[in-house]
């Protein structure tokens, strides 16, 4: 039996969530509450010999002719290995899209993205919780501040930003620039106290960011330090992490950081990046849902929600203009 957890804003969705991941067999066996939205978790029985479609020549169970359905379960593969995606979590996406009724690669990826990973968006409209984000340093934490400050003000949204990145010289200063520009007041803290404080200052507005100092996941102090920042508050720390690199640091940092709360990860840097294999191993990993992405350097725009199809359209972006009409041979014609 396989469980699988799906979050979305309503039951009808996430239970549409359920059926495009694991089909018309699934069970709801738990349903809770969360981040005003629910979370369904649903069982699948799973076949004794899951047959997994190899990169060259595997066969899918399929109602479609068995060559369309090969060539789709090949392009995913194909693509899942130009990513450097861990062979372990490739074969299990890949299992998950047996049987699936569709010649779209695009759409077959994006399904077994969901088969494997949860999105949970940061969302455009009031947040339950301030957000913290979170991350080692240089990252694009106070980026994606301020992407988040520019979303709320064209959306005419009311958003508080609070800083507690009051150690790095120019840490404060580089936020305040954003904020000045965009007319909104910059809150500095400097202890877990203050903190408390800020987010009462901005009780009623509809959104809370918090940027923090980047922190070494590696180093006891700085953990410890921010383990302090958020036991003494409400807020919920999101991870920011840039794709692109290596799969077993980007894991160790963020399974350090889920231990700290973190439950979902902002990825950054999507658009310096080509192999986003590793980026799905550390989300894999440490378990986390993934909420929104960023791919410019730019404020005005690039702090996308991140789900399955978007994703799967960034890791093949050759399949933008739609599914292939003919069988690719490697020859150029
Ligand atoms: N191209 C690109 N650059 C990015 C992106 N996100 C952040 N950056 C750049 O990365 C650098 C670091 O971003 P910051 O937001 O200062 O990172 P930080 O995590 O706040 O850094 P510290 O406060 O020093 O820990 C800046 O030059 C950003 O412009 C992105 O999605 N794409
Ligand atoms: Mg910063």
């Amino acid at each position: 039996m396989r469980l699988k957890s799906f979050y979305a804003k309503s039951v009808a969705e996430a239970m549409r969530m359920v059926r495009v991941s694991l089909g018309g067999d699934a069970i709801i066996v738990a349903t809770r509450e969360e981040d005003g939205g629910v979370r369904l978790t649903a069982a699948i029985e799973e076949d004794d010999n899951p047959r997994m479609p190899s990169a060259r020549g595997g066969r899918m169970r399929t109602s479609q002719p068995a060559e369309d359905a090969v060539d789709v379960a090949q392009e995913v593969t194909d693509a899942l290995h130009r990513h450097g995606t861990p062979a372990a979590i490739a074969e299990k996406m890949v299992n998950a899209i047996v049987g699936l009724d569709t010649d779209d690669p695009v759409k077959a990826l994006g399904a077994a993205l969901d088969s494997v990973f949860t999105f949970h968006p940061l969302g455009e409209g009031r947040f339950e919780r301030p957000l913290m984000l979170v991350g080692p340093p240089g990252v694009g934490k106070t980026l994606a501040v301020a992407k988040l400050a520019a979303r709320a003000v064209f959306g005419n949204r009311s958003i508080g930003i609070i800083t507690t990145d009051t150690v790095r010289a120019g840490g404060v200063e580089q936020l305040a620039a954003f904020t000045r520009l965009m007319k909104l007041r910059l809150v500095t803290v400097e202890d877990p106290a203050a903190l408390a404080d800020a987010i009462d200052v901005n009780q009623g507005v509809e959104q809370i960011v918090i940027d923090s100092a980047g922190r070494n996941p590696f180093n006891a102090e700085d953990m410890a330090e921010l383990r302090c920042l958020l036991a003494a508050n409400p807020v919920e720390p999101v991870l920011v992490l840039p794709a692109g690199i290596d799969a077993v640091e980007a894991t160790e940092m963020s399974t350090l950081f889920r231990a700290m709360g973190v439950r979902r990860i902002l990825v950054t840097r999507l658009d310096l990046t080509r192999r986003f294999g590793s980026m799905l191993a550390a989300v894999y990993e440490s378990q986390l849902d993934f909420s929104d992405m960023s791919n410019t350097p730019r404020v005005a725009n690039g702090l996308a929600p991140l789900n399955s199809e978007l994703l799967a359209r960034l890791m093949m972006p050759d399949q933008e203009r739609g599914p292939r009409t003919s069988r690719q041979t490697g020859t150029h014609s």
